[in-house]
């Protein structure tokens, strides 16, 4: 029977099924904030291994994860070089500059969500000159979310290491969904995160766990996360309840992701036969963005036609729409969808 709302605006939108919630339940717990929750070091290990890093830090949400890293890495007044699409600079409150006391240094995204190497070389400070703010971190975002669900290759991350290296600046990847930019490689995460200091991921996206996100670095990194992790209230006490949840999307969920691709693009496809409706470029990985000028309602207009006909998506501009696929979304759903959107704009 099809949903009587097919909810396409963001993978973090799932709810966790039966089995994941019965390794909830059964979860062994301690107080993580004495690092005595069994289940939560179980998932950092785990998390630090996949990542190719020594350690780990299970942190609420993906914005924690970053902000955390900011602050770690960052002194007061430095400046962070990201790009001016960056979910950091666009949709986490300005945390970074209100708790993190940095300045951005935006660089425009290139359409893939890089930051072109030009552009970042040049935006690396002269630590010499006293006029200038230190620059304190570069951020990179894998893969990228108001680009497209767009994906940096290996050989993009080891040129960013270079210029880092040079201007002995770290890197921050905000990998909330490193897991699909790896899936679309075809190649582990490691081998993305192999150029970078630390890296954010999300289980609470693709991954379809109801909360939770990891932060990894070195040893000496991760001890001072802690210390800032507690300082912005995200130590979390028995936390092993939703750790549960994330080591079993491990186990169940990474490996459905390229489902989540191949419903994109079918999704995409469908979408793009829509009069009015035009893809902003093709998926790589379960975003899909569409531009909505042509039919001239505006995406408010538009997203509230596609409501009323039961499809849910979200507005990233004036005539730019996102759509998104994830677990709990089958390929008869994406069907559906364009189906409704096709009778909603026509
Ligand atoms: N992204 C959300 C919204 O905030 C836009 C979404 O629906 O896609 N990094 C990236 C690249 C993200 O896309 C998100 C969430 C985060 C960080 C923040 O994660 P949470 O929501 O756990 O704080």
């Amino acid at each position: 029977m099809m949903p009587d709302v097919i909810d396409l605006r963001s993978d973090t939108v799932t709810l966790p099924p039966p089995e994941m919630r019965r390794a909830m339940y059964e979860a062994e717990l301690g107080d993580d904030v004495y690092g005595e929750d069994p289940t939560v070091n179980r998932l950092q290990e785990r998390a630090a291994d996949l990542m190719g890093m020594a350690a780990a830090l299970f942190v609420p949400s993906g914005t924690m994860g970053n902000l955390v890293a900011v602050l770690t890495h960052c002194d007061r007044g430095d400046e962070i070089i990201l790009g001016d699409q960056s979910h950091i600079f666009y949709y986490e409150g300005g945390g970074s500059s209100v708790l993190g006391a940095t300045a951005a240094r935006t660089v425009p995204n290139a359409p893939d969500g890089a930051l072109p190497l030009a552009d970042l070389r040049h935006a690396v400070r002269d630590p010499s000159n006293v006029h200038y703010p230190r620059t304190g971190l570069i951020l990179l975002e894998n893969t990228h979310n108001r680009c497209g669900g767009t994906v940096l290759g290996e050989d993009y991350m080891a040129s960013v290491r270079a210029i880092a290296d040079e201007a002995r600046v770290p890197v921050h990847l905000d990998g909330a969904r490193i897991f699909n930019a790896a899936a679309a490689l075809d190649a582990p995460p490691a081998a993305l995160t192999r150029h970078v200091d630390s890296v954010t991921f999300c289980f609470s996206k693709g991954l379809a766990a109801p909360v939770g996100s990891m932060l990894c670095g070195s040893r000496d990194f991760i001890a001072e996360a802690l210390h800032w992790r507690k300082a912005v209230g995200g130590g979390m006490r028995q936390a092993g309840v939703i750790a549960a949840a994330a080591l079993w999307a491990f186990d169940h969920t990474v490996e459905r992701l390229p489902d989540d691709h191949d419903n994109a693009r079918v999704l995409a496809a469908g979408l793009a036969e829509i009069r009015g409706l035009r893809l902003a470029r093709q998926p790589r990985t379960n975003i899909v963005l569409v531009d909505i000028g042509d039919t001239g309602l505006g995406a408010d207009v538009f997203l509230e036609r596609l409501k009323a006909g039961g499809v849910l998506a979200s507005a990233f501009g004036d005539d730019l729409t996102r759509f998104v696929t994830h677990y709990g979304i089958e390929r008869s759903d994406v069907e559906q969808a364009v189906t409704r959107v096709r009778h909603a704009v026509t």
